[in-house]
């Protein structure tokens, strides 16, 4: 069977919309509606008029679409894709963070279940995170789980106060890629311009000449002729589609997570209407309201 060309048909027999995140696999970025990162799959999400979302990406994406269109039913083609970031914070977590720093607003990363979103103030992702962050009132803010992307913010917004909560989350993928690669890639092509995502450490920040979220690589890499792309290898599916004269270097950085849907389990997922996501009522209106913050302080 040709898998892709059947899953188009059943998109729209079924009026459902496909929505798949950078970091998956290419051939599912080539059978989607829409691809992004999780900001502009929110926004596509909330805007929509199909009346079901597909969703491929981990668990975490597929909630916040629920959250954000209640009357749509949203499937997940692998329920099982996790995010270990986000397993790092747990609604308990922030409540004691909140009692022990009285007042201070609690921006989560996106990468983070529901029941963790129900019990904060505002979500961020790394495409907005400086600017969730700057908007808010507050001198100090508690900010987690990313340590690395906090950092990052601390950088942008020197005049806040960032808490973070765990003192050391992050992504265990990122989070390992280190400054002897980026210096090796370096010396292998010299004219290459380093971009990483926030999730990397400082250190590797600092040894890289840009930093930015997976939606501002692809917006931003038409600039320069050669890249090292320091993030999850996905991305470079469509950065090498969008800008095809353009030499792009990636590391050795794979997501199991974001790799476990295949074009099997989606045509499945469609064919058969399994795998909806459910969030609790009380739990989703908590977390849509964090949510919808974050929408309108990026807008
Ligand atoms: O914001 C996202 O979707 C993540 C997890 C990474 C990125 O930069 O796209």
């Amino acid at each position: 069977m040709n898998y892709a060309e059947e899953i188009r048909k059943l998109a729209a027999e079924k009026d459902a919309l496909i929505l798949v995140h950078n970091y998956e696999p290419a051939e599912i970025q080539d059978v989607a509606d829409i691809c992004g990162d999780s900001l502009e799959l929110a926004r596509k999400a909330k805007e929509a008029s199909a009346s079901t979302l597909v969703i491929c990406g981990v668990y975490f994406m597929a909630e916040t679409a629920k959250i954000l269109s209640p009357e749509k039913t949203v499937l997940i083609p692998r329920p099982d894709a996790g995010c270990p970031l986000a397993d790092q914070l747990t609604p308990e977590m922030v409540r004691a963070a909140k009692s022990a720093h009285p007042g201070a607003p609690f921006v989560v990363y996106v990468n983070s279940s529901a029941a963790t979103k129900a019990e904060c103030d505002i979500t961020c992702t790394s495409a907005n995170a400086a600017d969730v962050v700057r908007s808010l009132e507050s001198d100090t803010v508690l900010f987690g789980p990313d340590a690395n992307l906090a950092s990052w913010v601390r950088e942008q917004v020197p005049e806040k106060t960032v808490i973070t909560v765990p003192e050391n989350g992050g992504c265990p993928i990122h989070h390992k890629v280190t400054v002897d690669e980026i210096e090796r890639l370096r010396r292998e092509f010299p004219n290459a311009t380093v971009i990483c995502h926030p999730e990397c450490a400082p250190e590797v920040q600092k040894a890289s000449d840009m930093i930015g979220s997976t939606g501002y690589m692809i917006r931003n890499c038409g600039e320069k002729q050669e890249w090292i792309i320091v993030t999850e290898s996905g991305i470079l599916h469509p950065l090498k589609k969008r800008y095809p004269e353009t030499a792009f270097h990636g590391i050795e950085a794979v997501c199991d997570n974001m790799k476990l849907i295949t074009l099997k389990d989606l045509y499945e997922t469609l064919a058969e209407g399994k795998n909806e996501v459910v969030v609790e009522k009380e739990t989703a209106d908590r977390a849509r309201k964090a949510i919808e913050r974050m929408i309108e302080a990026s807008a």
